[in-house]
């Protein structure tokens, strides 16, 4: 007791402290938990060789969810999380998008859709979708938009998606989510192996085609928490017609003929996918500029209000979490 209060007291300032004067272990304040660690675990994970959270898994036999070092096939390193136990584990997260402020219709911050207005004459708008940009970090990937080198290098077979409540420390991402779920099928094998390929096949810009017609594809989904029906009950209550639940759907348009980026849990049935699928592209025509913005029209009726064509304030208040496992085949 005597060296916790000690160790306390050190750790107000330092955070980390040799722990007993063993330079092995280190004594780390995670909030309110004191972990024991050892230096050398800690400074393996900068040791695996390996472009993926499924490798460092099978060739390290690494089992806990958390941070992890990866290399991209030219050479770049870069620090993700790891969800080493779902469905398997081997789970890599390579992007998280976050709404910073509804009320700020593409500004600084909606790196999704567009920081730069809605203009037709952008129709593409920042392009993050399809292009080799990265930006933001792991451990701050629910308090702002991340996207590492992993969204463009990784050869992936499957997604999964977390849904979860803003600025959500990374240890308690799991507990806090309020939405959980994987694809099963290796559908990304059919789309090039990663969102990079998949959005330039199915470009997310403005006027390249019709709503319904022309929306990308719709992929079954196995839920890790929540359900079909608990999905429809976080969006808004006009678009529970609209929508069917238990899919991921990509790059859905609007009758406006604004292209969408992901539809997090539903497949659209109709053309006001602005209240259910989040990203997009630079130009959304419909009450200019209300709909512009990495959650769209998601308080179209009022912030969380959850009335009319207003996502609930849950979901308003999440950022979705994108990881992608290569085929567990291999
Ligand atoms: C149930 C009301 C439908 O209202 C229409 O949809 C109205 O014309 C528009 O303001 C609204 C938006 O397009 C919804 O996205
Ligand atoms: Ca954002
Ligand atoms: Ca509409």
């Amino acid at each position: 007791a005597k060296y916790s209060n000690f160790c306390n007291q050190q750790l107000s300032h330092f955070g980390i402290l040799p722990f007993n004067k063993r330079p092995n272990l280190l004594l780390i304040r995670y909030n309110k938990d004191l972990i024991i660690v050892t230096v050398n675990e800690l400074r393996n994970r900068a040791q695996f060789n390996a472009r993926n959270c499924k490798e460092v898994k099978d060739k390290y036999g690494q089992t806990e969810n958390g941070l992890y070092y990866l290399n991209t096939a030219t050479g770049g390193v870069y620090q993700t999380f790891c969800d080493m136990t779902t469905a398997g584990g081997g789970w890599t997260l390579v992007a998280s998008v976050h709404e910073d402020n509804i009320y700020g219709k593409c500004m600084v911050g909606d790196r999704w859709t567009s920081q730069q207005g809605n203009n037709a004459n952008w129709p593409q708008g920042e392009g993050n979708w399809a292009n080799r940009k990265t930006f933001g970090t792991v451990e701050a990937a629910t308090d702002d938009d991340f996207k590492n080198p992993g969204y463009y290098d990784i050869e992936a077979e499957d997604m999964s998606v977390w849904h979860v409540p803003n600025n959500t420390p990374v240890n308690h991402w799991n507990l806090a989510a309020i939405m959980r779920y994987h694809t099963d099928r290796h559908f990304l094998h059919l789309y090039g192996g990663n969102l990079y390929q998949l959005f330039h096949s199915y470009p997310v810009e403005y006027n390249v085609g019709a709503h319904l017609s022309d929306n990308g594809p719709s992929i079954p989904i196995v839920y890790d928490l929540g359900d079909k029906e608990s999905t429809k009950n976080v969006y808004d209550p006009y678009s529970g017609g609209e929508i069917e639940g238990g899919f991921i759907s990509f790059r859905a348009i609007n009758h406006e003929r604004a292209a969408t980026a992901i539809c997090s849990g539903v497949k659209p049935k109709g053309g006001n996918v602005e209240h259910y699928c989040i990203g997009g592209c630079g130009f959304f025509p419909e009450a200019n500029p209300l709909q512009c913005g990495d959650f769209t029209g998601f308080a179209w009726n009022g912030y969380g209000t959850h009335i009319g064509f207003s996502a609930s304030k849950q979901m308003l208040e999440s950022a979705v979490l994108l990881f992608y496992r290569q085929c567990t085949m291999h």
